[in-house]
């Protein structure tokens, strides 16, 4: 038996371990570009692979196996006597191969159980990790609590389900003293030993119930990353359930529950007092006084504000401040802040109408954010509902929506949703199959609904890739024809 408690280091002795890397996207590269580095004896199956990673693998000195060879479980995978599977984290625990995998006792991690391994590579850096969850705007905080560690002094990257591997972090040679980790459900489902410095879940909604099986197994995944938390459990004081996590964790000795509201803040929660983002949990003085970090005014150029905007801002300073960053340094790096595309960006405003892209929202949970922020809204909704239920957010908002534009391929429970909660409402069915064609037809149904005073809102409820190549691709199809449309 694979003594797993010794290999907790860049420097243990990982030579000659057996090693099989499910999955070569980003993630499967990082993981066996990484092993190879350590001296293990590394074959990546991968279902789908692109030629030219493969190719990587062959001058690395890397097996693999991919195609119709790597389906099921290949032969190639049970002779090779692995003493270890590291997954992507898109592949479903019950796929065959992780199924094998537990039937024979081989564990399973995904990379961020080995990256927390090695993370001493450079020991004279080893960065804390600040760890970020939660369904919706896990990157905008992300991004935040980078900048506000940066603006310090000290030297912060985002890494994680934000897109750079944590694995491509820590073998940085420069390396970080903060590691700020976007994870995803997927990821933390199978997250091992790791000890984060803080961490943080934002809220908690349906979403990849198709991956998980049920609310409660994606909720149980979530939790995990309060798991041995040493500083500061991050908490949403408006979403028990993301409270009750931090009651339920087993933390180190010392850890502390720190709440995020954009309501007055109590003590040991970072908050808003009417307009002024204000700390009630790192003072001293916490029971009598609140140190102000910022005005709404200080944020009012990160993008649309929306209390779920504010929502993020306050998650990131607690976090930031759980890691000793000055009020002062916060406040200059949310003054410099800026949203991504395709977050509750206005793309264009005309006749008194306003157009925007929430390309990004591509769960109910995140278009309900989007819903919430305005009135008089021509939604332009459908796409991937990947097993997610819509119907509850249109109930929810139908005050609000005054016409809906649906796209997507799976149309009928989109339809239903609407034509149940809408009543007499306008709903517009756009026929064309898939990108820019789409588009077009969304502007010009929009420009026959909307009128001053509206806001025609692409916040889809669901993912991009029936008819675009991702969420960024629909919000740039969006942006087009929107200008087109005007011109
Ligand atoms: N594969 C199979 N069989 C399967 C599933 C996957 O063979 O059943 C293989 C294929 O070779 C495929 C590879 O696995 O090419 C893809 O692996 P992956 O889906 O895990 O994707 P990666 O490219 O490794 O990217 C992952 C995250 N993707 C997912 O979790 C689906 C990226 O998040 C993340 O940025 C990246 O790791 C770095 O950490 C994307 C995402 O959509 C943005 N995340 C979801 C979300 O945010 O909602 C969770």
């Amino acid at each position: 038996m694979t003594d797993f408690s010794q290999l907790n280091s860049w420097h243990a002795n990982w030579r000659d371990l057996r090693v099989v890397v499910f999955g070569l996207g980003v993630t499967g590269f990082s993981v066996a570009d990484t092993l190879a580095e350590l001296g293990c004896k590394v074959l990546v199956v991968a279902e789908k692979a692109d030629a030219e990673l493969l190719d990587i693998l062959d001058v690395i000195g890397v097996d693999h196996i991919s195609g119709e060879e790597a389906k099921g479980v290949p032969a190639a995978v049970k002779s090779f006597e692995a003493q270890l599977v590291i997954t992507s984290p898109g592949v479903k625990p019950e796929h065959e191969l992780l199924r094998w995998a537990a039937d024979v006792a081989i564990p399973v991690w995904v990379d961020i159980e080995l990256a927390w391994r090695v993370r001493d590579k450079n020991p004279e850096r080893v960065a804390d990790w600040l760890m970020i969850t939660g369904t919706n705007g896990k990157t905008t905080t992300v991004q935040m609590v980078e900048a506000m560690i940066n603006q310090s002094g000290k030297r912060a990257i985002a890494c994680g389900n934000i897109g750079t591997p944590v694995l491509d972090a820590i073998r940085e040679p420069d390396g970080f003293d903060a590691l700020v980790v976007e994870l995803s459900s997927f990821q933390l489902h199978y997250l091992g030993t790791v000890k984060p410095f803080s961490a943080a879940v934002l809220n908690l909604a349906d979403d990849h119930l198709d991956w998980h099986g049920s609310f409660e197994a994606y909720r149980d995944a979530k939790a995990k990353i309060f798991e041995n938390t040493q500083v500061a459990c991050v908490y949403n004081v408006a979403d028990s359930q993301t409270e009750r996590m931090v009651e339920n964790a087993d933390v180190q000795e010392g850890a502390r529950a720190i709440g995020f509201t954009i309501g007055t803040p109590m003590r040991s929660q970072i908050g808003f007092v009417e307009d002024i983002l204000c700390d009630r949990a790192f003072l001293d003085d916490r029971a009598n006084n609140a140190l102000e970090i910022a005005t709404l005014e200080d944020l009012s150029n990160i993008g649309v504000m929306t209390p779920h905007l504010m929502a993020n801002a306050a998650a990131a300073t607690a976090l930031a401040r759980s890691y000793g960053v000055s009020p002062v340094d916060i406040k200059a790096a949310l003054k410099k802040f800026r949203l991504d595309a395709h977050r509750i960006e206005l793309v264009a405003e005309a006749d008194g109408i306003r157009w925007i892209d929430d390309s990004k929202a591509t769960n109910p949970h995140a278009a309900a954010a989007s819903l919430n922020s305005f009135d008089n809204i021509v939604w332009v909704v459908g796409g991937l509902l990947k097993g997610v239920d819509i119907s509850e957010v249109v109930k929810k908002y139908s005050a609000r929506i005054k016409a809906a534009i649906v796209i997507g391929k799976d149309r009928e429970p989109v339809l239903e949703a609407l034509s149940r909660h809408l009543g007499a409402k306008p709903v517009i069915e756009i026929l064309a199959d898939a990108g820019a064609q789409v588009m077009a037809e969304v502007a010009t149904a929009a420009v026959s609904l909307a009128r001053d005073g509206d806001t025609v809102l692409l916040a889809p409820a669901a993912a991009s890739m029936d008819q675009f190549k991702d969420y960024a691709d629909r919000g740039n199809s969006f942006a087009e024809a929107v200008r087109m449309a005007l011109k």
